[in-house]
């Protein structure tokens, strides 16, 4: 398949790792087709590029493609970062990949288990015991979120970006308890993310790409 002139994104909206690659672009003013993706129906063009089959995928104009929503965001920020997202105020940026792996790894096992309980019921737990792990994670969050406005400091940087996506899922599972919950800080943050115009503007509704459709452009 050929590359195009811009860079190419299959993304959907919902997937806590597309959102943080469209905000990585975004952010960085990278003018990108966005070609929303069903996942059930993942399009031949992007298995092509991408036999990986999982989403954000991004095909630049030289063909390289990258596969790893952490992957896109660090490209489009080694382009442009007007506010030093990757350098963050307090910690270094390994501080911050290791707190993101964290989130991709542990937190996110037990997210899974805790959001969709019938998927996991062969391995014999229950969402309140799997809520209860997660937490651990959303505490050392909230311990951070109370000495600064954002993780690593006062000014928002890559890690904020890269793991809101999945506290927003996590507070969605179960709205009622997350705003009784003790982690005041995190109820804050996370708020002002979603409030935020980037979170607004990557949220946009698109249709599923089919091969043949005009061009739409992250905007
Ligand atoms: N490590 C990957 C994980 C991406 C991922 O797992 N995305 C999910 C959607 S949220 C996916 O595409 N799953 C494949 C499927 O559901 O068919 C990344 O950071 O980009």
């Amino acid at each position: 398949m050929q590359a195009g002139q811009t860079p190419c994104l299959y993304s959907f909206r919902r997937c806590p790792y597309a959102m943080r690659a469209r905000m990585g672009l975004l952010y960085a003013g990278i003018r990108c087709e966005l070609r929303e993706v069903l996942l059930a129906d993942k399009p031949t063009a992007m298995l092509a590029v991408s036999p990986k089959a999982t989403v954000p995928v991004l095909q630049l104009p030289n063909a390289q493609v990258l596969e790893e929503s952490l992957d896109i965001m660090l490209w489009a920020l080694n382009q442009a970062d007007a506010q030093h997202w990757l350098t963050p105020q307090t910690g270094t940026m390994r501080d911050m990949l290791q707190l993101v792996e964290f989130n991709d790894t542990d937190f996110k096992h037990h997210l899974d288990r805790y959001k969709y309980p019938d998927r996991y019921r062969s391995e014999n737990t229950d969402a309140q015991q799997q809520r209860a792990c997660a937490s651990e994670f959303i505490a050392t969050l909230e311990v951070r979120l109370a000495n600064s406005l954002y993780l690593f400091g006062d000014r928002p940087a890559l890690a904020d970006v890269a793991i809101f996506p999945f506290i927003r899922q996590f507070a969605a599972t179960d709205r009622q308890w997350f705003m009784q919950a003790p982690y005041p800080h995190v109820q804050r943050w996370l708020q002002s993310w979603l409030d935020s115009h980037l979170f607004q503007r990557i949220m946009r509704k698109y249709p599923p790409w089919q091969s043949g459709d005009t061009a739409v452009y992250l905007d």
